[in-house]
């Protein structure tokens, strides 16, 4: 590290002279502007499901969902408490739908996913199409998207939401409207987007070309099923075993134009080559169990934990069942700005 700069009466004088101007000498605060590697308050973190569904179960008796907008728990980095963080740039919360209860129609500038935990057979209405939500299926709402949810089902349904809210808070970029209505009109048949793109397959016509995937669900079955088709192969990554990218068809790019989506696939018995990137990741369990030690903290994950990495710290997986993981991050954003990094070690 740079040495300190030296500090003598004359330089505090000057000092206290401009800082009544705005300004302050470069000099005094480079080297924590410019860090040898990623300096950040985020922590690793381990959130037990049992816990979650539990405070869970007391807000469903403290709130309804209409009234709340969201009946949501935020889960914040111990680091970083009071922000509404998960990591530096993203946000993470628990929502619980009730049978009969609905989550009023509105958008947002913020990007939102969900990843679904418990339950069977709400839904979710994104731009004028309902989707039937089961357990792991990953389910977009694209920026400015109108979105409300409801849960017609007998059992309550619990699941993972990311947002982008720190990093559009970043930037002064937030807008919020309300529809005025709990439910918005549906214009088109269930399962209307999957058909168009989801058979490897587009519509020829117009080109429509957003920047989040017009898939806005991608249904746990599928996913699954190609894990296991792939692990017929063998062919394992060291530092990740099988693990996919969720797409946007139309452009192969990450299914999120702020949030990379995964779901990988580790054996049992396995145990990662020790991997770090710049991008903090949450990851959510679906099946198996298992051990992750991240930095110098170890974390015990079983069906539904959710844990976070920071930046930059290194991750060893260990498996002690077949396990499949979801995951999600900031990946897409630091590759737009060309300040994405990976330490696969010499794996
Ligand atoms: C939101 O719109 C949802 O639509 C969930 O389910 C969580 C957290 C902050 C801001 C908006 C949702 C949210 C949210």
């Amino acid at each position: 590290m740079q040495s300190q700069v030296q500090d003598t009466p004359e330089r505090r004088a000057f000092y206290e002279k401009i800082d009544k101007c705005n300004m302050t000498a470069l000099w005094t605060v480079m080297s924590a502007l410019i860090t040898p590697e990623p300096k950040s308050g985020c922590v690793p973190f381990l959130w037990k499901f049992s816990e979650i569904r539990e405070a869970m179960l007391e807000a469903g008796k403290l709130i309804t969902a209409k009234e709340a907008e969201r009946r949501v728990l935020i889960l914040e980095n111990p680091g970083l408490r009071g922000q509404s963080r998960v990591t530096t740039s993203l946000y993470a919360g628990v929502q619980l739908v009730i049978p009969g209860e609905v989550a009023p129609a509105h958008r947002h500038s913020q990007s939102a996913l969900r990843f679904v935990m418990e339950g069977s057979g709400a839904y979710t209405a994104v731009n004028g199409e309902k989707t039937r939500m089961e357990v792991g299926d990953f389910v977009i709402t694209p920026s400015q998207a109108w979105h409300d949810h409801g849960n017609m089902s007998d059992k309550p349904m619990f699941w993972l939401d990311g947002l982008d809210i720190p990093l559009v808070q970043f930037l002064d970029a937030s807008f919020v409207e309300h529809l005025g209505q709990d439910e918005q009109p549906i214009a088109r048949p269930e399962g209307d987007a999957l058909a168009r793109y989801g058979a490897n397959m587009m519509p020829v016509g117009r080109a429509r070309g957003g920047a989040t995937s017009p898939i806005f669900n991608y249904p746990y079955s599928r996913s699954r099923e190609a894990l296991e088709r792939m692990r017929l192969s063998g062919e394992w990554d060291p530092c990740h075993g099988l693990k996919m990218r969720y797409i946007n068809p139309e452009t192969g790019d990450h299914a999120m134009p702020t949030m990379g989506t995964f779901l990988q696939l580790l054996p049992k018995g396995f145990t990662s080559a020790r991997y770090r990137s710049t991008d903090a990741t949450v990851f959510s369990v679906v099946e198996g169990r298992g051990r992750s030690r991240i930095g110098d903290v170890s974390v015990e994950w079983g069906p539904k934990d959710i844990f976070v990495a920071p930046s930059w710290k290194p991750i060893v997986h260990v498996t002690t069942e077949d396990a499949v993981i979801f995951s999600y991050s900031d990946q897409p954003v630091q590759q737009k700005l060309g300040i994405w990094r990976e330490d696969r070690g010499n794996a």
